[in-house]
């Protein structure tokens, strides 16, 4: 049986309740299904049965959390922290934290997923937030234990992607446009259509992201970089395919590397990486193209498997200090949501000007399959 007539078939069963959510989630992904279509087959379930398991139930009282565990595993995003931040909680706190980094959100997802990681806190950008609460994968947060969170910009409190922050505190957000190297590129770039200039051959990178590959090539022809419109979808398969022969390679944080060495001159990548990269290349620029980008915030959840969830919340907590926030931002080159923090390089929200040229990423529900399938051809 094809992988799509099995993973139908799976759908299926899990809709008349013969597999588990578990199981399903698990057979589902080993399937190649992606975690918006889990989700989404699973709030179908939980619509159907009238089941409120899928996510918190807000009528429940929060137990009490106990006394702090003396330990905390944290999986983040590589490059994404002060040097400090961990250090000085460990001290603080007489928490020992083990520090784990990933590169992209499907990478972390699919960890959580097997199980065995054990980890404390993961840091999820918005549009996954709704694909992992579907999934039963990230418990909600005391509030009792949150006291900071006063200390948040209003711009990033209850989102569409957490209602009444009930599991996220938003750690860093920031913008996704091009890098690079100003004493090697002229004229700047200000269209995602440089990656299809053979002038730069082999010299370019763009993101091991299909959501960012194909959200850059549907911006540049002018549509929504959410679409789910298929005749637009095909056209941005055929840009990202002209563009391919051009490039050296899809990568993402890694690519600092050969930016500031000069082996890639102009890469797809995030602004404040592109800053960190900028302190030992200072020839480096970074452009939100013309045509538009993706803005997202990313922010610290607790997996519903963890076993140090005090040490958690005091984490969250901790980093919601206006000190503590101010140093992560200043190492990471990243916006702050906590609107007490003091930037050296301040990083302000974009204008309602900027803003319109800008797009969050949302789940893109059963069209992700689509967008899955168009990324594998791209890529292959
Ligand atoms: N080096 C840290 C980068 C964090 C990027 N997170 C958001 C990705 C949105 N596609």
């Amino acid at each position: 049986m094809s992988a799509k007539k099995e993973a139908e078939k799976l759908v299926n069963e899990v809709l008349a309740g013969g597999v588990s959510r578990r199981e399903f989630v698990t057979r589902g992904m080993a399937l190649g299904l992606s975690l918006s279509t889990i989700g989404m087959v699973l709030a179908s379930c939980a619509k159907k049965e009238g089941d409120k398991t899928a996510g918190a139930d807000s009528t429940t009282a929060m137990a009490d959390l106990g006394p702090i565990e003396k330990e905390l595993n944290i999986y983040n995003w590589s490059d994404y922290i002060a040097e400090d931040t961990v250090p000085n909680f460990e001290k603080e706190f007489g928490v020992k934290v083990t520090y784990d980094t990933y590169e992209s959100n499907e990478e972390m997802v699919a960890k959580l997923q097997a199980g065995a990681a054990g980890y404390d806190l993961v840091v999820p950008s918005g549009y996954i937030i709704p694909v992992l609460t579907a999934t039963d994968l990230i418990q909600p947060v005391n509030p009792k234990y949150l006291s900071n969170t006063v200390n948040l910009s209003p711009i990033f409190r209850d989102l569409p992607t957490d209602p009444g922050n009930r599991y996220t505190v938003p750690w860093q957000w920031g913008t996704t446009g091009i890098a690079y190297r100003t004493d090697k590129v002229t004229p700047a770039p200000d269209s995602w259509g440089v990656f299809q200039n053979a002038k730069y051959h082999k010299k370019m990178t763009m993101m091991d992201d299909g959501r960012e590959v194909i959200g850059a090539f549907l911006r540049f022809k002018g549509h929504s970089l959410n679409s789910r419109n298929p005749t637009e979808l095909q056209e941005a398969k055929a840009d990202a395919i002209g563009a391919k022969a051009h490039l050296k390679a899809y990568i993402s944080a890694p690519v600092k590397d050969q930016l500031i060495a000069g082996d890639v001159t102009i890469a797809q990548l995030w602004n404040g990486d592109t800053s960190q990269a900028k302190v030992s290349q200072p020839n480096l620029g970074y452009v939100i193209p013309k045509e538009g980008c993706t803005i997202w915030s990313d922010s610290l959840v607790i997996p519903k498997s963890s076993q140090h969830p005090r040490a958690a919340h005091e984490f969250m907590n901790y980093i919601m200090r206006p000190d503590v926030a101010s140093a992560i931002s200043n190492f990471t080159g990243y916006g702050s949501p906590n609107a007490k923090a003091t930037l050296t390089t301040p990083v302000p929200y974009p204008s309602t000007e900027e803003l319109a040229r800008l797009e969050y990423q949302i789940d893109l529900g059963a069209d992700t399959q689509l967008w899955d399938q168009i990324w594998t051809e791209i890529k292959s």
